[in-house]
């Protein structure tokens, strides 16, 4: 009988995934047009500027049904205008996926919007665990002065919808008001 040594590690403190088949993307300011409210600013900044990067574990092919990948997301600290650094958000293309998130380390707020464009938000602190039920789209945001990673589990069959909020986007942004953390709602 078989006892293997494991061929893919988690590190618990930086959450950094090393092993066989992980992957990685990388999210540069200059790949985030329609992301942020202040276009102007964006484009004023360095393009290369990396705003945040994934790991990724896929042990199976997207869009399997029954599996389950694994992932971290480091966002880094920064603001473009006055909107903190966040992820592009989605809704899962297959609606009624749901995922988990945890805050390893860093500040950050995660935000969900229902198909009614209701949004509210959530803060993320090292340790702080969060679940997103099927049909709600999340985006996450550092809103500290240190990169924010967390790590996040979703199904292999759930795929990403960012159409749907590259065209619509969220109804409310994060922004820095007066020096405080605010959730702003969108006027249109
Ligand atoms: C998490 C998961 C990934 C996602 C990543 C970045 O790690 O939800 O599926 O790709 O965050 O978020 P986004 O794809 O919205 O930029
Ligand atoms: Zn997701």
């Amino acid at each position: 009988m078989n006892i293997n040594k494991p061929g893919l590690f988690f590190n618990n403190m930086t959450g950094a995934l090393t092993g066989e088949l992980i992957g990685e993307k990388k999210a540069k300011i200059g790949d985030l047009r329609g992301i942020f409210a202040d276009e102007v600013s964006r484009l004023a900044m360095d393009q290369d500027q990396l705003a945040y990067h994934v790991q990724y574990y896929f042990p199976v092919a997207e869009g399997t049904e029954g599996g389950l990948f694994f992932g971290n997301t480091t966002i880094y600290p920064g603001k473009v205008g006055n909107e903190y650094f966040m992820t592009k958000g989605h809704f899962h293309t297959k609606g009624d996926r749901g995922e988990y998130y945890w805050c390893i380390k860093g500040r950050g707020m995660l935000i969900f919007m229902d198909r009614d464009r209701k949004t509210w938000a959530e803060e993320m602190i090292s340790g702080s665990l969060h679940y997103m039920p099927a049909h709600i789209a999340h985006r996450t945001v550092n809103i500290g002065d240190e990169p924010m990673t967390f790590g996040a589990c979703w199904p292999s069959d759930a795929g990403h919808d960012y159409g749907t909020i590259l065209e619509e986007g969220f109804s409310a942004r994060l922004l820095e008001v007066d020096g405080k953390v605010t959730l702003v709602p969108v006027s249109n």
